[in-house]
């Protein structure tokens, strides 16, 4: 029995990394028949069949840590929330709830990536706004904030993740250069045209490194979120959830409220004010 990892699923072939070597694999019935579909990024045992051909079958599937449905991938280790500092511009919108998600699916670590950044200085106070989570500036163009990047992502497997256009697969480029990733309005063409699901692929970036890239989305909804649960994927509020007068506050209209007694002093002022919006938005779909 051998250790592995899937690193992409094409056609009920599961292809699985293990020592080095990328092994083809089929999966045993009994995946179906417990409803369980093959994931890339899910560890799994294989029994080797043809050592010279590198074929085997897939056994088991050890239980998850967590899973992205847009890309379908598990065991994520990081997401690169990719924006460009121009062209477009960053819309904050998106970078907020796609921060909930991130948080909500129990992703261990979060990067804010703004590329592009040989277009525009950053005057969005991006720093200052989200301290919370690491932020990197980058420029694929002009090769810069590359290697910094890449130092952060180092033996994880990271999703990079934005709207249309900002420069995620440039990006995957400058780190791995021999991914040739499509970029360009070319890349979004070839996208329009499919129907069929796209292929998800852990891009080995050697040590252990592994890089997803995802189309790019234009808005995101936080659906199925309760409104009482918001709090918890905001990760400034997290100290000082429990510590308000009321135990079921909601940190909106309440009186002696530890979240909003740390407003514009450790949580910024706007990332309050995009909580008390989300809030609202999700008590009106109930
Ligand atoms: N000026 C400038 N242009 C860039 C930079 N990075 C990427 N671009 C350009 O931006 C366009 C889009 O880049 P892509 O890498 O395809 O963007 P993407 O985020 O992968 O887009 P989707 O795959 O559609 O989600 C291309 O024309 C790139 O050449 C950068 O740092 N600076
Ligand atoms: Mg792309
Ligand atoms: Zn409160």
């Amino acid at each position: 029995m051998n250790k592995g990892r899937i690193i992409k699923g094409v056609g009920g072939l599961y292809y699985i990394a293990a020592n080095g070597l990328v092994y083809e694999c089929s999966a045993r019935g009994k995946f179906r028949k417990d409803r369980i579909t093959p994931t890339t990024g899910d560890f799994v045992t294989f029994t080797v069949l043809d050592r010279k051909n590198r074929k085997g079958a897939l056994d088991t599937i050890e239980e998850r840590k967590n899973i992205l449905i847009r890309p379908k991938v598990a065991n994520i280790d990081c997401a690169v929330i990719t924006f460009a500092a121009a062209s477009p511009n960053i819309n904050m919108d998106i970078l907020d709830r796609f921060l909930v998600l991130a948080e909500e699916r129990s992703i261990p670590e979060v990067i804010i990536c703004i590329n592009k950044s040989d277009l525009a200085q950053d005057k969005s106070n991006i720093k200052k706004i989200y301290g919370a989570y690491p932020v990197v500036f980058t420029s694929a163009e002009e090769n810069s904030g590359i290697d910094e990047l890449k130092g952060m992502l180092k033996g994880k497997v990271s999703v990079f993740a934005g709207p249309s256009g900002v420069g995620k697969s440039s990006l995957i480029n400058r780190i791995i250069p021999q991914s040739n990733r499509q970029t360009g309005e070319i890349s979004r063409k070839i996208e329009r045209g499919k129907h069929t699901t796209r292929q998800v692929e852990l891009i080995d970036a050697g040590e252990d490194t592994y890089i997803v890239d995802s189309p790019g989305f234009t808005s995101l909804y936080l659906g199925n979120l309760k409104p009482d649960e918001l709090q918890y994927f905001f990760r400034e509020f997290k100290e000082y959830i429990g510590k308000c007068r009321f135990a079921d506050c909601a940190h909106i209209h309440e009186p002696d409220c530890a979240i909003k007694e740390k407003v514009g002093k450790t949580i910024p002022q706007e990332r309050y004010d995009r909580f008390v919006y989300l809030y609202n938005e999700l008590r009106s779909l109930k």
